[in-house]
Order: structure tokens, then C-alpha cells, then sequence
């Protein structure tokens, strides 16, 4: 049992032996055989098979070992050899498994066999996959097609995307929210409206010739580590990395390389951040502004001087609007302002702007940090501001970079799963498959959960994920899950979203991407498309968890004969034969993108589809990157408030989303629970609250709604006064489906209002 009273920890340096122990651990609890290592030898190299995890780009020029510490634990937590069999079901109800953890549930192993729910015994029972389809389809077709919804989480390929989007337009719906819509939609609607690109220009080339990163909430240590050895190569090469983020997060302060003997024998460090801005949690647009002000000054001084000019004025003229305005507006904002809300002191802004101006090749990185806020979109555009003051997108070495999440969340937005139909090439796929597709927007992810809350939303298709968990107004979500006509979860483990089954519940279990899919041509080829908009084939090698898997499009497909009638130019059989005819469809649905897609999938390093912004072509209403000026000095949508606080909810180093491996988050020095509140001790002070003291959150948005989070042991920890973190999905229950974006609609888990009370006693 951990003894609260002597956390933190002590957190040692991101990869290292730290990481090699934690991949050890791994490989240990989650039962994996040993021939789960050779697998992950072939992990993200041409030829092998793509890390289910992240989407972190995978290089032409691979290291010996192209997989991260937490590419290794999901793979090997999938490569388990423990099942959740039909018989698992026979020791338990589904309501007794409410009180399991996620840890628990996942840890019941891979799902072996496809089932439905039996209300009458209140647990899932094995059918045959001919009756689950059969089932499927009837109560699929006697809903309207508007009252379903097709949910994906990023995982599967670009081949069975296509058809699950292709599945629901034949039914009739662009119902067809994704995982990214709590994610990096902010980044497709705001990053599209400044720049024209709704994906990040940064490619492999940039990565090898920058000489600055600026970090803007993204941690690259837990959630894309691969890129600490990137890093660490600019640092080895003179570069310089500024960092902005409320959490002293330790993979963006210091570094072994666990591929290096001699670093690892020496625990040789390689220091990451030059500077590191603890900004307070929505302080970013203040922290921004503040440093552009800081580049407009210096430029002026020049200016009246005759000295060299800091701006890049010729950019400016002729790929920008909005300048004028931004800087007479930043010109006039007093720093009194900025300092206030962003929570850092001038000298530090300028000093973060003295760097800026000192390269010539800076990449903007980012991550949820920026997005998950009320006003995210406006980060992302105060971001492409500071960029744009130096020319810097469109140019090598330089360039805007969303670190995306699931490993092909993005590729499958580019073969079509979009609620918005604008987005979509309706034409071409009226021409390919004869069919009138729906012409009217489909639902953002909020719009379902809305939808389901309110009772018009009556049959979910989860295409993997664990909606139920990941979504805010947790509590809410779950009573309102239940009372669907119908539910479908393809999926690989156990989650909490199977124990809220509808009246017609199906969990119908898939083939990870690591094993084989043998089909009527052969073992089939999946692809998926990383953050660089690089498209990888991936090929699995391992036996099957059960022989009863099928792969997603199998699945996909197979739903799809059952419950369309036929149709001479949709044909599923042979596409579930040879997944190869899926990708001359892409081919010949996104022409531009996917040239010579089956011949190019294998290229090392993946085939580039392209990203006009790279080329200085702005996709933009004005055809022209548009510099914003903001119209507050916060990403928050609420103001601040005695005894409100905003809450960071956060990713532990032993979690992959909702999938949790364990309760270790060494990084942070948080080991053995995860029933924690994050807090600044000055603020623990004001509350007399002392380390371990128990707390609950509330919420403290305005929309009358009860939300409380007790059972939380209170650590001090080195966070800006104001800000608190506590883990997701646990927080979720404390989010209103209403607070998010306002453009993207991504909901701000980020900044999330909370008062703090004693648990069970109010704080007066
Ligand atoms: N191991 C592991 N890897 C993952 C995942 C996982 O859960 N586990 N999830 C995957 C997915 S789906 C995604 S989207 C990505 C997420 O990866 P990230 O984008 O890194 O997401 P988070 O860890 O949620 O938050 C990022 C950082 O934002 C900081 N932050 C919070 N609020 C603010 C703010 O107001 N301003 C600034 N500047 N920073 C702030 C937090 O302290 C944190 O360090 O990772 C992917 N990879
Ligand atoms: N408070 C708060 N909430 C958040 C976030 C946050 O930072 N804070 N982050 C948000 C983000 S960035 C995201 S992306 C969402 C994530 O939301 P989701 O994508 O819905 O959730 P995951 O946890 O990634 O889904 C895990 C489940 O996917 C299934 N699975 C795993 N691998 C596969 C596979 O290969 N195929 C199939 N078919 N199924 C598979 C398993 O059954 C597993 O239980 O959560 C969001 N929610
Ligand atoms: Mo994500």
C-alpha cells in the first residue's frame, strides 16, 4: 500500500533504465509470452507491422529498436496471454463488474469470442458471428438511420475506415464522430481556418534541419516518446527547446537514451528544455501574446535605428492578413496584463522571444495542452501568430506540429470518417457505388452525447474506443448509454462502455494489428497515415488471440451485407477477400492523396500525401495564413472567481486513454494510486489543507448540474497557484458536455472550473 505521505517521489529522467524497467513490468503483468519481444523488433519498420499506440511518425532511417516505452506496453498488453472467455461471463453479472477498475476490467485479457447481452441474466452470452450480424442488422434497420451513430476511435487501418464510413452513408448518415473530436479537432477546424490545413506541416525533413522547438502542452516523455530521441539529436547539434506547460513534465526537462549503451551505462542526461515556462492552465494566449510583443518591440527598435530588422515583413505581406491589426493590438496590450494571465514575468517572455529571434527555423509543437480548452482554437491561432512573425511555416526546418493521438486518428478523417459532409468527395462515391449519399451534416461527438442525454440518439456503433469512459459528463453518459436500442462494440479488451449494454448489446471482439489476417488472397495489409501525413502498409505476424477474432473490416463489411440491400457495386465479399481492391477505392476517391496507393504503401518512411501549407498555399477563406488578434487574454470560457480553480486533467505515464496498465506514473513521482489531487502548496495552504488530507472536487460551472469527485488524497506539487491536476478518465465525471471550443467543439478538459471542498465536508 503507498503510503501518500511520501509522494511525490523522487522522478528520475525520461527513458533510461526507468523505461526498460517499466516495459519489463509490463511484459510481466500483462502475461505476454516472450515471442512478444520479437514482435515488437519488427515494431513501426517497413515490413513489419505499425504501434498500435501513438502517431508519432515512424522515420525511413529506423534505430535498431523503433518502439518507445509505451509503444512496448501497448503492444505487449495486447500480445497478453490471458482471455476473457464466454465462460468469464458465467462468474459474473454485468453490474457486479461496475465496481471493477479499468485496470480490472482490461486486465480480464483479449475478448475471444463475439457475444449479446442477456437482460434476463444480466450478462453477455457467446453467439455465433452469423447471428450477431443477422441481429445486428434487424434492429439497425428498423431505426432511422439519423437516430444511429457510427463512432470510431483512431485505431483501424485506412482500409476498414473507408468502409465503416462508407457503412453508415449507406444507411444513410454522416453520423460519424471520431475520437479527435475530444481531441485534435480543434486543430482540423482551427488550424484549418488560419493556415488552410486542418494536419500540421511538419514533416521528417524539418525535424533534421530545425534549430528550435517552442513545446505548447504537448509531453512528449509519456505520450509520444519516440520524439525524446529527436530532441535529444537537436540538442546534441547546438539546437535550442523552449518550453511552455503548467507541469514540470519530466521528458521535456531531461533524457537517456536507452538505445545508447554508453548513456545507459553512464546515465549520461541529455537536458531538454533550455527554458521551461510553467504558464498557469489557459495562460497561453497572455504567454503568446507576450513574447510577439516582445518581437514587435524589438523590431520597432530597429526599425527607428537602421538596425536588423526581427520580423519578417516580406512573409508577412505577401501570405498574411490580420497583421496590422495583431501588432497595434499587441503594441497597446500592457504587460501588466500578460503577466497577469499567463502567470509568468515579462523578463521570462522576453527571454523566451530573445531565443525565438536567434533561430531561423523554429517548429511550434503541440498537444492537448492547447487544444482541450474553451477557446483552444485560439491557441492554435496565437501559435500560428508567433510562427508567422518569422516566416516560419512553409519553409524547411520549420512549422506548425500537432502531435496527434491514436495511431491513425488523423488517416481516418482522410478516407472519409467526417460528420461535417463538406468534407467528404460525396460525388465520387455517388459515382463509385451508385448510391445517393446524405447530404446534411452528421453529429459532432458532443451532438451525440447530447443526442443520448436527451434520448434522440438510440443505437451506437463503437469502431474500438470506450466512449462511455472518455467522454465528460461521465456520470450522466453512462445512465443515458443504457437506455439505447442498440450497441455495438468492436473491440479488443474488456471496458467500462460493455457494462452500460442497450437493449440489443454486442461485443464483438477483433484481431489486434500485430496478428494475421488471413482473407481469401492471403495475410492482409492494413495502412495508417501518422502526424506527419505519412501513409505506412502494416502486416501482422502473430497467431490470433482466438480463432475466433475477425479483423475490423471483416467485421465492418460484414454488418454491412447484412443489413444493406445488395448492390452490384458494393462488394463486400471480395473486399474482405483482398483488401488491396479497398485501396483502389481510396485510390479512386482521393486521387491527389493516394496515387498509386498499392505500390507505394511499403516506401520506407511512408508515402507523403502532401500538406499545401508546406508549400506557402493557404487553403484559407482569404487564401492567405490569417494572423489573429485575440479577443481575451485566456483560452477560458468563465472568469475567474475566489476558491474556483482550474483543473488540468491528466495522462499518467501507465496509461494508454482509458486503458490503464498500471499506477505507476514515475515521471511524476505519483506511484501505486491514482485517487489524487495535484496542487500548488501555497494554494494547499490557503485551503489548510496538508499533504494526504482527502478532497473532493467540484464543479463550479454554471449550468445547475450536480458534478463531484471525492476520495482524492490532496499532494503538494509543483504546479502554478491556481492550477490543479487530477487523472482522466476518473475526472470525467466532473466535465459538462457543454464546455468546450467553441469552434471545434472539443470539450476543455484542460481548464476544467472546480472548487475544492474537504470530502465530505464543505470548505467554507
Ligand atoms: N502513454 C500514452 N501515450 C499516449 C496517450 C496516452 O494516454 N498514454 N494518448 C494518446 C492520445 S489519444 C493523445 S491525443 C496524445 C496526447 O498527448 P498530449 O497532447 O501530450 O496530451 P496530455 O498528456 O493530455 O496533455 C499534454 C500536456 O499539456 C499540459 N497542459 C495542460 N494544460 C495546459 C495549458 O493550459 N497550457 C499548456 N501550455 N500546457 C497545458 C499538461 O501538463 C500536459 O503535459 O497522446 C497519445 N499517446
Ligand atoms: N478528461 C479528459 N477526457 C479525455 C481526454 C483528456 O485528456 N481528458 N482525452 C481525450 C482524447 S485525446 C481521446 S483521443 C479520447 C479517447 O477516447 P477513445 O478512443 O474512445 O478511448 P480509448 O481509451 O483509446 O479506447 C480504448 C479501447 O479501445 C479498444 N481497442 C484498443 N485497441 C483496439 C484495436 O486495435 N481495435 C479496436 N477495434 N479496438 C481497440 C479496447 O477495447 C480499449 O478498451 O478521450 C478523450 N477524453
Ligand atoms: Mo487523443
Amino acid at each position: 500500500m503507498t503510503d501518500i505521505k511520501d509522494l511525490p517521489k523522487k522522478s528520475g529522467p525520461s527513458g533510461g533504465w526507468g523505461s526498460m524497467k517499466g516495459i519489463k513490468r509490463i511484459h510481466a503483468e500483462s502475461h505476454a509470452d516472450p515471442a512478444a519481444f520479437d514482435t515488437l523488433r519488427r515494431q513501426n519498420k517497413p515490413g513489419g507491422f505499425m504501434c498500435s499506440s501513438c502517431a508519432f511518425p515512424k522515420p525511413a532511417n529506423y534505430k535498431p529498436f523503433e518502439f518507445c516505452e509505451n509503444g512496448a506496453k501497448a503492444t505487449l498488453w495486447e500480445q497478453t496471454r490471458d482471455r476473457c472467455t464466454p465462460e468469464f461471463w458465467e462468474h459474473h453479472t454485468v453490474e457486479s463488474l461496475k465496481d471493477w477498475t479499468d485496470h480490472e476490467l482490461e486486465s480480464t485479457g483479449r475478448l475471444t469470442a463475439p457475444m449479446r447481452y442477456d437482460a434476463a441474466t444480466d450478462r453477455y452470452v457467446e453467439v455465433t458471428w452469423d447471428e450477431a450480424f443477422q441481429g445486428i442488422a434487424a434492429t439497425l434497420n428498423r431505426l432511422p438511420a439519423d437516430d444511429v451513430v457510427f463512432y470510431s476511435s483512431g485505431h483501424a487501418g485506412l482500409e476498414a475506415s473507408y468502409l465503416y464510413a462508407l457503412l453508415a452513408r449507406l444507411h444513410g448518415t454522416n453520423n460519424l464522430p471520431q475520437s479527435s473530436n475530444m481531441c485534435h479537432e480543434t486543430t482540423s477546424v482551427g488550424l484549418k481556418k488560419v493556415i488552410g490545413s486542418p494536419v500540421g506541416t511538419v514533416i521528417w525533413d524539418d525535424i533534421d534541419a530545425t534549430d528550435c522547438y517552442f513545446f505548447f502542452g504537448q509531453n512528449p516523455g509519456t505520450n509520444s516518446p519516440r520524439f525524446l530521441h529527436w530532441l535529444k539529436e537537436l540538442k546534441d547539434r547546438g539546437g535550442k527547446i523552449v518550453t511552455f506547460n503548467p507541469v514540470r513534465e519530466q521528458g521535456l526537462i531531461s533524457f537517456v537514451n536507452p538505445q545508447s549503451p554508453v548513456d545507459m551505462a553512464t546515465g549520461r542526461e541529455t537536458v531538454i528544455s533550455d527554458q521551461y515556462h510553467q504558464v498557469r492552465a489557459g495562460g497561453d494566449v497572455a504567454a503568446i501574446l507576450g513574447m510577439c510583443k516582445a518581437v514587435i518591440e524589438v523590431d520597432d527598435e530597429a526599425a527607428r535605428t537602421g538596425g536588423e530588422l526581427v520580423i519578417d515583413h516580406d512573409f508577412i505581406a505577401e501570405h498574411t492578413t490580420g497583421f496590422d491589426t495583431f501588432i497595434d493590438f499587441a503594441r497597446r496590450t500592457h504587460w501588466s496584463d500578460i503577466e497577469h494571465h499567463s502567470g509568468l514575468a515579462e523578463a521570462d517572455l522576453r527571454a523566451a522571444a530573445a531565443v525565438y529571434m536567434e533561430h531561423d527555423r523554429v517548429i511550434g509543437v503541440y498537444g492537448m495542452g492547447l487544444t482541450q480548452h474553451a477557446h483552444g482554437a485560439l491557441n492554435i491561432a496565437m501559435l500560428v501568430n508567433f510562427l508567422c512573425l518569422r516566416g516560419n511555416i512553409g519553409k524547411t526546418g520549420a512549422g506548425v506540429c500537432p502531435i496527434r493521438g491514436h495511431s491513425n486518428v488523423q488517416g481516418q478523417r482522410t478516407v472519409g470518417i467526417a460528420e461535417k459532409a463538406g468534407l467528404v468527395p460525396m460525388d465520387k462515391l455517388r459515382e463509385l457505388f451508385g448510391f445517393e449519399p446524405p447530404q446534411e451534416d452528421g453529429t459532432h461527438i458532443v451532438d451525440a452525447v447530447e443526442g443520448l442525454i436527451d434520448g434522440r440518439i438510440k443505437g451506437f456503433v463503437s469502431l474500438g474506443g470506450n466512449l462511455a469512459r472518455a467522454v465528460p459528463d461521465q456520470k450522466r453518459m453512462e445512465a443515458a448509454w443504457a437506455r439505447q436500442e442498440l450497441t455495438v462494440m468492436i473491440s479488443t479488451k474488456l471496458n467500462r462502455s460493455h457494462l452500460f449494454p442497450g437493449r440489443d448489446a454486442y461485443i464483438l471482439p477483433c484481431l489486434s494489428r500485430a496478428e494475421i489476417d488471413e482473407q481469401a488472397t492471403g495475410n492482409q495489409v492494413i495502412t495508417v497515415e501518422d502526424s506527419f501525413s505519412h501513409i505506412h502498409g502494416s502486416t501482422g505476424k502473430r497467431t490470433p488471440a482466438s480463432p475466433k477474432l475477425k479483423s475490423e473490416l471483416e467485421i465492418v463489411a460484414r454488418i454491412g451485407k447484412a443489413s444493406l440491400p445488395p448492390n452490384p457495386k458494393v462488394r463486400w465479399d471480395d473486399w474482405i477477400g483482398d483488401y488491396g481492391l479497398v485501396r483502389d477505392l481510396i485510390e479512386a476517391t482521393y486521387p491527389d492523396d493516394f496515387r498509386d496507393f498499392n505500390e507505394r504503401m511499403f516506401e520506407p518512411g511512408g508515402f507523403w500525401r502532401g500538406v499545401p501549407a508546406r508549400d506557402r498555399i493557404w487553403k484559407t477563406e482569404s487564401g492567405k495564413a490569417e494572423i489573429t488578434t485575440p479577443p481575451q487574454l485566456t483560452s477560458l470560457g468563465y472568469g475567474e472567481k475566489d476558491g474556483r480553480y482550474r483543473l488540468i486533467t491528466m495522462r499518467s505515464n501507465d496509461q494508454f486513454n482509458t486503458t490503464i496498465y498500471g499506477y505507476s506514473d514515475r515521471f511524476r513521482g505519483i506511484e501505486g494510486t491514482r485517487d489524487v489531487l495535484l496542487m500548488n502548496q501555497m494554494d494547499m495552504a490557503e485551503l489548510n489543507l496538508i499533504k494526504g488530507d482527502k478532497v473532493a472536487m467540484v464543479s463550479d460551472y454554471d449550468d445547475g448540474e450536480d458534478r463531484r469527485l471525492g476520495g482524492l488524497s490532496v499532494i503538494p506539487f509543483d504546479l502554478p497557484r491556481g492550477t490543479v491536476g487530477s487523472y482522466y478518465p476518473e475526472c470525467n465525471v466532473l466535465i459538462a458536455i457543454s464546455h468546450h471550443d467553441e469552434l471545434s467543439k472539443t470539450p476543455a478538459s484542460k481548464s476544467v472550473p472546480v472548487r475544492i471542498e474537504r470530502d465530505g465536508l464543505a470548505q467554507s
